[in-house]
């Protein structure tokens, strides 16, 4: 589990955490300048023109979209890693896993024309039991403003939690207006979706999730960013795309920590270790212990 001490909490954090809990959405503005909100667009650019547009009906076809963010821009880190960011995401996902991991980085464009976006949950994503817990935590972060009249995110406040195990009656969505250089974070069970853009300019922003460290991310990680991309990482930013176990052994390579492909010396012949759960180590031992004695006895 992932505890953090509340005195070291960066500031914002209280109000933000409660707002998540309640409401199932914040809005954090001036997180990051606007200079290097700018210069992670400024990267973006050319992938944009070169990415087609999206098919089907939920991306949408008046959209683009690119993932692999961490390596079109080395902006991109200072985002996902935010503190602040960080801290809510853990708090949040911290109580059902061991470690979080990214979940996916999106860059999305729409496009004037594009109609309101089918609204959804991404927690859906996991054919799963919900209303118990929280799957995932995700950051929108406008990379020019959002308006109710381009298509600002909606977000359905109250949504979220336990309120997603009820069908109907969500009420009328929040519009989302913010500005680059804040962040507007919302749960896995929050409803919500891109407005419709009813202007002649294109609309722009980068999502970044964060998910339990034990589910399948949307975004393959490893494809993203293989060894020889995550080698530059720094350590906890590698391991959040999926260079670290998850107990018990979940993600492992050759029965190791697959933070063993990204030194110098990659080991061939790695030999298996186990990591387990306390609950499955105490288990195991029990039964050794078990086995020992029967075999003592006979
Ligand atoms: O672009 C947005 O405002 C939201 C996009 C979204 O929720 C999605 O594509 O899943």
């Amino acid at each position: 589990m992932t505890h953090l001490s509340q005195s070291l909490m960066p500031a914002g954090f209280e109000a933000a955490s409660d707002a998540l809990r309640n409401q199932g959405w914040c809005l954090l503005p001036e997180l990051l300048p606007k200079n290097v909100v700018a210069a992670l667009a400024t990267d973006f650019d050319p992938v944009f023109a070169a990415t087609p547009f999206c098919e089907g009906d939920f991306y949408g076809a008046r959209t683009r979209r690119f993932g692999s963010l961490l390596k079109r821009s080395s902006h991109t880190a200072a985002f996902v890693q935010h503190p602040l960011i960080m801290a809510l995401v853990k708090d949040a996902l911290g109580p059902w896993c061991d470690t979080v991991q990214l979940n996916l980085t999106q860059a999305i464009e729409i496009h004037p024309g594009a109609p309101l976006q089918f609204p959804h949950r991404d927690q859906d994503m996991w054919p799963a039991p919900k209303g118990e817990f929280e799957y995932l935590v995700n950051v929108m972060w406008p990379l020019t403003s959002f308006t109710r009249a381009n298509g600002a995110t909606l977000i359905y406040p109250g949504s979220h939690g336990r309120q997603a195990l009820v069908d109907e009656g969500h009420g009328e969505p929040l519009v989302a207006s913010c500005c680059p250089g804040t962040a507007l974070v919302f749960l896995g069970s929050t409803l919500h979706g891109a407005g419709a853009n009813l202007t002649i300019e294109t609309r722009r922003g980068m999502i970044v999730s964060y998910c339990l460290g034990w589910l399948k991310p949307y975004e393959n990680q490893w494809l993203a960013y293989p060894p020889e991309v995550a080698r530059h990482f720094e350590p906890e930013l590698a391991g959040l795309v999926g260079y670290r176990q998850h107990r018990p052994n979940l993600g492992n390579y050759e029965g190791v920590c697959p933070s063993v492909l990204l030194g110098d010396d990659i080991p061939e012949h790695p030999g298996a270790i186990d990591a387990l759960r306390p609950d499955q180590r105490e288990a195991v031992a029990a039964h050794r212990r078990a086995q020992a004695e029967r075999e003592g006895g006979a």
